[in-house]
C-alpha cells in the first residue's frame, strides 16, 4: 500500500526552534521511516496531544490553495464553493486536498443592490443593516469551508494528497466509501494522525458510485465542527438519463457568540446554518431552465441537527443515499427530504414549473441568522434558504397533467 509522510522532520525541527522544547528535539534524532508508520500514539503524539492548539500555528505558513482548485473538471455545480481539479500520474487521478486555517464568511453582508435576494428582502420590508459581514476563523480545506467537492468515477484509481497546516493532528476519513481499512482514515485506529506540517498520501479504487462525504477522522467534533468536511460524488461510467442540472451542498451549522469568530464547537445550541458554507442571503441561487432534470445532493456533516430540507412547487423523488442509488421502485416522491447528520441524500425532479421557489431547511429555527438580529420584527431570510430559479422557456403554464 502506498502511503508516505512527509516533512514531519522538517515541522519537527521548526517547532523545537519555536518552542525551545528539548522534548521535541530529542525526538527529531530519534525517528525514523518505520516509526512514522506506527499506528500506537509515541512521544511526539503525547507532545502534540498536550500542546496548545490555538486557530493556527505561526511557525507553519499557510499554503495558497493548489493550483487546480478553481478547475470544473467535473459536472457537478457545488454552489458558492470553488471545484476542484485533478491530474494524472498514470492511470492515478491525483487530488490535493490542503488542510488549514480558513477564514471564512458564511454571510458576505448586504445582498447586492439589484440581486434576487436583494428584491427578495425588499419586497419582505426587511429594516436594512440586518445582515452585517459575519466571519469565522474555522479550519477546511484549499482556502474553503466546506472543502471542494471531489468528482470522480467508478472504476476509477484516485490518489488524495493531504498535507496538514493545522496546529494539531488530523487524518481525512472517506465517509462511506469502502476501502482498504489503512485508507479509512480514522487517526489513531487505522493509521497514525497526520502531525502538523506532515503530508499523507491516501489511494484507493472507487468500487461504488453515488454521493458520499469526506472529513475529519480525528478530533472529529471539534475538527468537523471547525468545517472539515466536503463531498465526494462518485458517478457511475454512464448515467441511464441525462441529468441537465447536477447540484451539491453541504450542510453545516455552527454557534458563534456575538463579536466572537471563533465557533464554539461544544455548544448544543448551534445559530448559524449553512448551504455550502455560506447563510442566506449569500447563498447561490440554483438557477436551471424549465425542462431541466434536475439532481440536488445534499450531505450534512453538522454535529447535531437533521436538515429537513423543502422545496416549493415541485414533487421530488429522492433517488440515492450516503449508499448510492435507490432502486427505482424504492424511491420515495416528497418535497422534504430528512438529511440526518451523517447522511446523504440525492433528490431528483424534472423543472417543468417555472418561477423563483423557495428552497429551505423546515426547521424554521434554521433559516435565519444569529438568532438575535431582530426577535420582534420581520426577520430576514437566512441560515439554509435559497431558491431554485427555474428560467421560463414557455409563456403558458401547464400543469404536467395537462400535458
Ligand atoms: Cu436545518
Amino acid at each position: 500500500m502506498i502511503y508516505l509522510v512527509m516533512d514531519r522532520r522538517d515541522f519537527l525541527k521548526k517547532s523545537a526552534i519555536a518552542l525551545s522544547s528539548v522534548v521535541i528535539a530529542k525526538n527529531t534524532s530519534a525517528q525514523n521511516i518505520q516509526q512514522k508508520h506506527a499506528l500506537m500514539p509515541d512521544k511526539d503524539m503525547h507532545m502534540m496531544m498536550h500542546a496548545p492548539a490555538g486557530w493556527a500555528d505561526p511557525h507553519i505558513k499557510i499554503s495558497p490553495p493548489p493550483s487546480l482548485m478553481g478547475r470544473q473538471m467535473g459536472r457537478v455545480h457545488s454552489p458558492n464553493i470553488l471545484p476542484l481539479g485533478y491530474e494524472m500520474d498514470g492511470n492515478v487521478k491525483v487530488f490535493t486536498l490542503i488542510a488549514q486555517p480558513v477564514e471564512w464568511y458564511l454571510l458576505d453582508g448586504e445582498p447586492q443592490e439589484g440581486s434576487i435576494w436583494d428584491k427578495v428582502h425588499k419586497a419582505k420590508g426587511i429594516m436594512p443593516g440586518m445582515h452585517l459581514p459575519t466571519k469565522i476563523k474555522g479550519w477546511g480545506f484549499n482556502g474553503s469551508i466546506p472543502g471542494p467537492t471531489i468528482e470522480a468515477y467508478e472504476g476509477d484509481r484516485i490518489r488524495i494528497i493531504v498535507k496538514n497546516e493545522l496546529p494539531e493532528p488530523t487524518s481525512i476519513h472517506w465517509h462511506g466509501l469502502e476501502v482498504p481499512h489503512e485508507m479509512d482514515g480514522v487517526g489513531g485506529v487505522t493509521q497514525r494522525p497526520i502531525f502538523p506540517g506532515e503530508t499523507f498520501v491516501y489511494e484507493f479504487t472507487l468500487y461504488q458510485h453515488g454521493t458520499f462525504m469526506y472529513h475529519s477522522g480525528y478530533n472529529e467534533k471539534k475538527q468537523v465542527g471547525m468545517g472539515m468536511g466536503g463531498m465526494f460524488v462518485i458517478h457511475p461510467q454512464k448515467y441511464p438519463y441525462r441529468i441537465d442540472s447536477d447540484f451539491s451542498i453541504l450542510l453545516q451549522e455552527w454557534h458563534l457568540l456575538p463579536g466572537n469568530e471563533n465557533p464554539d464547537v461544544v455548544s448544543t445550541d448551534p445559530n448559524w446554518f449553512t448551504f455550502n458554507g455560506k447563510a442566506a442571503p449569500s447563498t447561490e441561487i440554483l438557477t436551471v431552465s424549465q425542462g431541466d432534470r434536475v439532481r440536488i445532493r445534499f450531505g450534512n456533516l453538522s454535529n447535531l441537527h437533521s436538515h429537513p430540507i423543502h422545496i416549493h412547487g415541485y414533487t421530488w423523488k429522492v433517488v440515492g443515499t450516503e449508499g448510492g442509488p435507490i432502486p427505482e421502485g424504492a424511491q420515495l416522491p416528497g418535497n422534504t427530504v430528512d438529511v440526518a447528520p451523517g447522511t446523504v441524500r440525492d433528490v431528483e425532479f424534472v423543472a417543468w414549473n417555472p418561477g423563483l421557489w423557495h428552497l429551505h431547511c423546515h426547521k424554521l429555527h434554521h433559516t435565519v441568522n444569529a438568532h438575535a438580529d431582530m426577535p420582534m420584527g420581520v426577520m430576514p431570510m437566512g441560515g439554509m434558504t435559497t431558491f431554485l430559479n427555474v428560467i421560463p422557456r414557455d409563456k403558458r403554464w401547464k400543469h404536467p397533467k395537462q400535458l
